[in-house]
């Protein structure tokens, strides 16, 4: 997969370099591309940012930077890649998000600052490339960036080769709609507190029965939206 970030922060984005997507990279399964905003400034003080129209308080990011940006990551004899603009504005990203776009190959990341790019960059961005906005929840953060390297995170050890044992992945929180159950290892008793005894049994089918209780008991008291409705009997 290739993956191109526009960022005013590029230096943000070097901890891509280390741990499971610093592998990934080396590997050849994802191709990173970071590049400055600023770069494609021509004036002195390499501006991004101007008023908003219409008044307001804070900053818009100009569009001229975005689409030279844009233009030069975008090559029109590809398939259109994937633009994600990380905006609270937008839809929110989910695991089924992420496993869809893990089958893209290839994502743009358009960080934001300030109050945001003037809409004539989503706009034109659309006429080139699937855009989207996604969120990741619902408060604010300074920029887009933090929630790049959250997204590409989740994308990216959805790759197949990323993470070296694949039923890792199928066992966690949501992959089954279910919160994911409690894990335990040795020693058997640590500070006083014992393992659950049933962990210990070698029971198989009792212990795949109490995990999955403990799956609903957790969802049930932290995340009961995401349990199916009761039957209406
Ligand atoms: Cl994607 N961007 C910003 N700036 N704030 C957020 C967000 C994204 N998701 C939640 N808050």
């Amino acid at each position: 997969m290739r993956i191109d970030i526009v960022t005013i922060f590029p230096e943000f984005f070097s901890v891509l370099d280390v741990s499971l997507l610093g592998k990934a990279r080396t590997s050849g399964l994802i191709d990173l591309g970071v590049h400055d905003l600023r770069d494609f400034t021509h004036d002195r003080h390499r501006t991004v940012d101007d008023t908003p129209y219409g008044g307001g308080a804070g900053m818009v990011m100009k569009p001229e930077p975005w689409g030279e940006a844009l233009d030069s990551i975008i090559d029109p004899a590809e398939h259109a890649p994937t633009v994600i603009f990380p905006s609270p504005a937008g839809r929110v990203f989910t695991q089924a998000m992420a496993r869809e776009l893990a089958e893209h190959p290839h994502l743009v990341f358009g960080c934001g600052r300030y109050e945001g790019i003037d809409q004539r960059v989503v706009d034109y961005a659309a006429t080139k490339a699937e855009v989207r906005l996604v969120s990741l929840g619902d408060y604010v953060l300074n920029g887009g960036e933090v929630a790049t390297m959250a997204m590409i995170e989740a994308i990216g050890r959805l790759i197949p080769g990323v993470v070296g044992n694949p039923e890792s992945l199928v066992e966690e929180s949501h992959e089954g709609g279910l919160l994911e159950y409690p894990s335990y290892t040795k020693p058997a008793v640590w500070r006083e507190r014992e393992v659950p005894p049933v962990l210990l049994s070698g029971n198989h089918a009792a212990i795949a029965r109490w995990r999955h209780e403990q799956q609903i008991e957790r969802t049930r008291s932290v995340r009961p939206e995401l349990l199916p409705p009761p039957a209406l009997d």
